[in-house]
């Protein structure tokens, strides 16, 4: 693999799935894999889970591990090129990217979108510079419109705990005070459509996600029609495409409670978390037996262990 972007970078799913499986059954069977050879991680924006998960997927395959937080000590770095810099960032990504890749092997990158800039943002800037100048396979860790790990630990998330061959996956809006990207959401769409799953979007009008991501899923307006039958159910928030970046609703009639889980076919709950209780999710439903976020959280080590252990192999 030379690099993890999108569903696309994957392959076959089921052969994915199968490697996550036997990753899983013993971490540690290629820790000579990564021997003398370095990933560095860099943030642009916080992280709990990416951090940790891909640092530990890293070190289980026998790598070095370099993270770099961009607002915590490095220069701030300007992304846009043909700027005058003036301002308050000493040092351009131009100069940043190959620098970081004379020191590594692989490289992860996060780097939300701004949420001000549409098409730089879809046109993914940021990320695709590092595939352009770093010399180096790079690993996507959340960028302006896609979360990939995110997406192949939900899927391994959602193998293990289905009961029916093809179940039915809902993916419902729910409200956040700040605005968020539609990362998750687009990547997750992404994998659901490629697992051929039962597939349903719902969202209030105003919250419809780009077509190349939505795809022939259907979108039913109606959360509760939506909810009916579901097997499983992945809330989150995410903010206007359309108007951009924007806020449109905060509308807590639109949070998962154990009403809104009673219609579904007792069904599992899922967030990528970090989650918000009382606007996402209420404190009953995230606790509850059918809550599957912490096993989902763990399954980011795995996801992240099947996709440098691949990068690895083609070193
Ligand atoms: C981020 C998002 O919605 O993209 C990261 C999720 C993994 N969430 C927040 O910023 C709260
Ligand atoms: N789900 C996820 O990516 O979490 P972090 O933002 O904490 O990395």
């Amino acid at each position: 693999m030379k690099n993890f972007l999108s569903v696309k970078d994957i392959g076959d799913l089921r052969v994915a799935v199968e490697e996550a499986r036997q990753v899983k059954r013993d971490r540690f069977a290629f820790s000579e894999l990564g021997r003398n050879r370095t990933m560095v991680m860099l943030f642009f924006n916080s992280s709990l889970r990416t951090r940790l998960s891909t640092q530990k997927a890293a070190m289980n395959l026998g790598m070095n591990t370099m993270v770099l937080d961009v607002a915590q000590g490095a220069w701030k770095l300007e992304t846009e090129r043909g700027v005058i810099m003036d301002g308050d960032k000493p040092e351009h990504l131009l100069e940043a990217i190959p620098v970081i890749g004379s020191y590594c092997d692989i490289i992860g990158v996060r780097s939300f979108a701004g949420l001000v800039d549409r098409e730089a943002d879809y046109g993914e800037l940021v990320i695709n510079q590092f595939v352009a100048h770093s010399g180096r396979p790079v690993v996507s860790l959340e960028s302006a419109t896609r979360h990939p790990l995110q997406s192949f630990a939900d899927l391994i998330t959602i193998e293990e705990y289905k009961t029916k061959q093809r179940p039915k996956v809902v993916l419902t809006w729910a409200p956040h005070p700040r605005a968020l990207p539609q990362a998750v959401p687009n990547s997750f769409a992404e994998w659901m459509r490629a697992a051929d799953y039962d597939f349903v979007i719902t969202h209030p009008r105003g919250y419809e996600l780009a077509p190349e991501f939505v795809g022939d899923a259907r979108v039913e307006y109606d959360q509760r029609k939506a909810l009916e039958g579901a097997d499983f159910v992945y809330a989150k928030n995410w903010s206007s495409l359309g108007d951009y970046g924007q806020i449109l609703s905060t509308d807590r009639s639109w949070t998962v409670d154990a009403q809104k889980m009673a219609l579904t076919d007792d069904a599992f709950f899922m967030h990528c978390l970090p989650v918000r209780r009382g606007m996402i999710v209420t404190d009953e439903v995230i606790e509850s037996p059918h809550s599957i976020v912490i096993p989902q959280a763990a399954n980011r080590e795995i996801s992240a262990q099947v996709v440098l252990k691949r990068m690895l192999e083609k070193l």
